[in-house]
């Protein structure tokens, strides 16, 4: 049966090489700052100027799409999911590591019919590797295919999480008891590469066996999430019970088994959810 969205996905493949290329010329020059919530939670005209370019070329195509795009959110447009076919995009998913030239940054592109992901791109642009998810079709980068890691075992796994843009003194604290006792149990390591797109992608290939975080946002993780579970992962809860792309907190993991045991280390806590009128 042919794939009613194949056209869909390749011209997000190609608009997030198109985005990726601008975003790479960007970091060649002087990028000017500006920020949101708050003074870490930092934005650039180059996020601004690649979701225009994304949406543009999406609706030159698809005139009746929606989306739900960080900073058209940012700008004031509802962050609802809706049955209707919706492009969830994170121009620059790891804008802090855009910012100070750190090496990963991100394009994702979730793409969502009837509140289920179809298929997810995430352009880790600078590495020059595109991830891709089609549910149902697995998960690949560069054309190759990525298949979770098989540890179940805790004390030899590898976990990515980040610290995220709230400066909250009770959001710090348990961010930090979460990373002590996750680094206690003992696992190998504790990692992050500043975007939670990669960190799913990362995930995903198989380099680290989970990844959680609480505070990211629908676009940052939408894409991520299929590349996970068509690799063979399971997204949860941070709580336990099935993830809410909606609620701002997500772990990934390779098995349900280190997912459960993870969940018994993470202090967890409720911020706003994205769609909160
Ligand atoms: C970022 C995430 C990162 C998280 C930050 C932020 P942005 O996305 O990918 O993992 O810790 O709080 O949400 O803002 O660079 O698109």
């Amino acid at each position: 049966m042919a794939d009613a969205w194949k056209e869909a996905m390749e011209l997000a493949e190609k608009t997030a090489r198109r985005a990726g290329e601008v975003v790479c010329a960007a970091l060649q020059v002087e990028r000017s700052v500006m920020t949101k919530s708050c003074s870490v939670d930092l934005v650039t005209q180059t996020d601004q100027q690649v979701e225009q370019l994304i949406i543009q070329s999406v609706r030159d195509k698809f005139p009746m799409h929606r989306f739900i795009g960080e900073e058209s959110v940012a700008a004031g447009e509802p962050c609802v999911l809706s049955d209707e076919p919706t492009w969830i995009i994170d121009p620059i998913d790891g804008t802090t590591n855009f910012v100070h030239a750190f090496p990963f940054v991100a394009i994702s592109i979730g793409f969502s019919v009837n509140k289920q992901m179809e298929f997810g791109v995430v352009f880790s642009c600078l590495e020059d590797k595109m991830y891709t998810a089609r549910r149902g079709g697995g998960a690949f980068c560069n054309g190759e295919r990525l298949q979770v890691s098989s540890q179940e075992d805790i004390q030899q796994a590898m976990v990515c999480t980040e610290f995220g843009s709230s400066r909250d003194p009770e959001v710090v604290e348990k961010i930090f008891c979460s990373l002590r006792a996750v680094l206690s149990i003992p696992t190998h390591g504790v990692r992050g590469a500043g975007t939670a797109a990669i960190n799913m992608c990362l995930v995903a290939s198989g380099c680290v066996e989970a990844y959680y975080e609480i505070g990211i946002h629908v676009w940052d993780i939408a894409a991520g999430a299929l590349l996970v579970t068509e690799a063979g992962g399971v997204l949860m809860d941070v709580q336990g019970g099935p993830v809410d792309l909606m609620s701002r907190r997500v772990l990934a993991a390779n098995s349900p088994a280190l997912a459960e045991r993870l969940l018994q280390e993470i202090h967890s806590f409720c911020p706003i959810r994205d769609d909160a009128a």
